[in-house]
């Protein structure tokens, strides 16, 4: 078939929920069956963008509320080009965040709404599926201590998780809730299960514009 693009597919949730290790483990399964797929993660700390949100996130600079959140959102635009290019070959894009965690993380920051936080990032190239690994914070304590970055602290993971409820209940985006609780294996079950499926869906249909 000529027409077949590749499916977005975004892993959200909070800390230790999961996401890289089932990115990983999903894109080598695709590609084990043949099929090409890559993974991408946000924020992308490669770029010139993705340096100056580095220094911030590892507690090197300090940047205005407003400033840091516009510079993870165009981190995620200058990566637009690619997605669409590698779409369109029909490479599946796994993406370790994305817009949601934007909206989910400034959004629990005092003074901000949910509108404002979303309005930079609507038109981005829309996910197929974005599978959120929900944890109860009493089991991602389990998995570890958190290290010394900026956000890393429980307070502040609970506002980010009432935030991401928030987006869940939009129903413009199609989410897949996952109990993140669940083994390695079973999980990585489960998560290949959903994307195969929205894969097929996806394939003849034009990419979609997040939150337009
Ligand atoms: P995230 O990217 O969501 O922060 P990671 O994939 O980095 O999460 O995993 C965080 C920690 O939890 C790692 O030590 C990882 O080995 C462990 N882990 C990942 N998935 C599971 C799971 N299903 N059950 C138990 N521990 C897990
Ligand atoms: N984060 C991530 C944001 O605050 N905004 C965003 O747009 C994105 C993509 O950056 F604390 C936060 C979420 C997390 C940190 O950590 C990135 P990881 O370990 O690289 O996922």
């Amino acid at each position: 078939m000529t027409c077949r693009r590749g499916a977005l597919i975004v892993l959200e949730g909070v800390d230790r929920a999961g996401k890289t290790t089932q990115c990983k483990k999903l894109v080598q399964a695709l590609q084990q069956c043949g099929q090409r797929a890559e993974m991408l993660r946000f924020p992308d700390r490669t770029t010139e963008i993705g340096q100056l949100i580095n220094s911030y996130l590892e507690k090197k600079s300090d940047l205005e509320d407003h400033t840091i959140h516009l510079l993870f959102s165009a981190n995620r635009w200058e990566q637009v080009p690619l997605i669409k290019e590698k779409l369109e070959q029909g490479v599946h894009l796994i993406v370790d965040r994305y817009a949601f965690s934007g909206v989910a993380f400034t959004s629990a920051k005092p003074g901000f709404r949910l509108d404002w936080c979303k309005f930079p990032d609507v038109g981005l190239p829309k996910p197929d599926l974005v599978l959120f690994l929900q944890l109860r914070p009493t089991e991602a304590a389990r998995r570890g201590q958190f290290g010394a970055e900026r956000y890393e602290n429980t307070d502040f993971q609970k506002a980010v998780q009432e935030c991401f409820q928030q987006l869940i209940s939009d129903r413009s985006v199609n989410w897949k809730v996952i109990d993140a609780c669940k083994s390695v294996e079973d999980l990585h079950k489960e998560i290949k299960s959903h994307s195969e499926a929205i894969m097929d869906t996806a394939a003849c249909q034009p990419i979609g514009e997040l939150w337009k």
